[in-house]
């Protein structure tokens, strides 16, 4: 991929009549440290990080000030500081993230109703039906890039091609606060010279087998007979790869969301005040959710947290993450945190639930769009996740053998409730205990 600290920019900087350039891609240029400076205007220019100032957590995300001296997301925070020790360290405010994320992605949809959101402050645009009205892709995506600034103060980099991956690429290349416009005609100039990072699907293990082969760049790939490349990386890989390298990729701007959810929850014997107690039983509602997300193949977008009090009011709260999640740890510190936010704390709960909502396509698809690596680590982290839930559910299993029988075990007993796809957890996956003893703390990851 381009360099993530802009000085590989390429923009379209003067107008380009090109209409064939019909799908944008809009990404906002380091936007939760972008967002954090807007409450901060004294630190703009400076290199800013934010993440927890702790040494165990890692960067959620860094201006391009940083960025030069090698700050990058999902870098340790040690590291990050080692490399750049005068940056300065804010908080995250995911709040904050999602209020604009929200008004960013209405101004797209005042262009046009075409829009799929990707992610937190991404997301395509097929433009084609607006161009009549609002002119060419450079022009709507100039006139984007202006409405976003005016309404927010912050900044974005749009992306213009024929295809989703070569609007991606484009605005990858455009950044920070570029347009670049790549017309149908010159998707293969433009590809070509790319080195094969920038191949949609390639991680690093898939580029060290085609380094291999003494391919760099995409054209290299593109000039690659096809079972030269499917013995270096197998055949379906090769066959996607092979289709990208020439510029095919036929997949269409999809505005739909599914709203199915995934939802696990306990109504308590007797209401419950103690919030240890509380965290214990939302850690275990929360990998069941994940253990339920990973099996179907799906991320959830937003977390949602759900408490029914002794007076049987009830309240829900939600965030959507930066990044979709199916792993139990992740869902857990949202659940917790939205419930430490929820400014009910210490009052007596009757029963409480969470969901994985806004669930978003085969987790392999996501993983795809991924840049620096983060899905794989994700992905080691989901089956070691699983792996664990399993094996401590193994050991609940045994423990229980073990001991006489409680007598309030039936009592606490889970509802659990599903709606999308049907089917009950099996039970050997709702005795989940606590993995981190106790009330436990979770390794703050600085993520989204
Ligand atoms: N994010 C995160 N953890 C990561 C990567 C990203 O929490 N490993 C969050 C912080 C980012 C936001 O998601 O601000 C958007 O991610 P991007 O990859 O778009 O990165 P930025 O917007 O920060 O920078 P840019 O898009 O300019 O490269
Ligand atoms: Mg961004």
């Amino acid at each position: 991929m381009s360099k993530q600290d802009g000085s590989s920019r390429q923009v379209s900087t003067t107008p380009v009549e090109d209409l064939t350039a019909r799908i944008l891609h809009v990404d906002m240029d380091a936007f939760f440290a972008s967002v954090e400076l807007l409450e901060h205007p004294e630190l703009v220019g400076k290199p800013v990080i934010v993440g927890h100032p702790s040494a165990r957590s890692v960067v959620t995300a860094a201006t391009y000030e940083a960025r030069k001296f090698g700050v990058n997301s999902a870098m340790p925070m040690a590291l990050a500081l080692r490399r750049c020790p005068q940056a300065i360290v804010l908080e995250p405010h995911y709040d904050r993230y999602t209020r604009y994320s929200g008004i960013v992605m209405d101004l797209f949809r005042d262009i046009t109703p075409h829009v799929e959101v990707l992610g937190i402050d991404e997301a395509f645009l097929d433009v084609a039906s607006a161009r009549r009205l609002m002119g060419t892709p450079w022009q709507i995506g100039t006139l984007i890039r202006e409405r976003v600034f005016a309404e927010t103060g912050l900044r974005c980099s749009v992306g213009a091609a024929a295809t989703k991956y070569v609007a991606k690429l484009a605005s990858s290349r455009s950044k920070p606060d570029g347009l670049l416009v790549v017309p149908e005609a010159d998707t293969l100039d433009f590809l070509h010279p790319q080195p094969i990072s920038a191949l949609w699907g390639v991680g690093v293990k898939t580029a060290e087998k085609l380094e291999r082969l003494g391919l760099r760049t995409i054209g290299d790939v593109a000039q690659t007979p096809l079972d030269t490349l499917s013995r270096a990386v197998g055949s379906a890989t090769s066959a996607h790869l092979n289709a990208l390298a020439r510029g095919w990729d036929p997949r269409h701007v999809v505005t739909e969301h599914t709203e199915k959810s995934i939802g696990h929850e306990r109504t308590f014997e007797r209401d419950i005040s103690d919030t240890s107690e509380l965290e214990k039983e939302l850690l275990r509602l929360s990998n069941a959710v994940g253990v339920r997300l990973r099996r179907s193949g799906v991320l959830a977008r937003t977390i949602a947290l759900k408490l029914r009090f002794g007076d049987f009011s009830t309240i829900s709260r939600s965030r959507t993450l930066a990044d979709p999640t199916d792993l139990g740890r992740r869902i857990y510190e949202e659940a917790r945190s939205l419930y430490a936010e929820s400014g009910r704390t210490g009052e007596p709960v009757r029963l409480i639930g969470v969901r994985g909502e806004q669930l978003t396509g085969a987790a392999a698809d996501l993983g795809l769009w991924d840049d620096d690596g983060d899905w794989r680590d994700a992905d080691a982290d989901a089956r070691r996740d699983h792996g664990e839930v399993r094996a401590h559910a193994r050991a609940a299993r045994d423990a229980a053998r073990r001991r006489p029988r409680s007598p309030d075990a039936d009592a606490r007993r889970p509802d659990l409730t599903v709606s999308g796809r049907g089917g009950n957890v099996p039970s050997s996956e709702r005795a989940v205990p606590s993995r981190f003893g106790g009330p436990p703390g979770v390794p703050g990851d600085g993520g989204g």
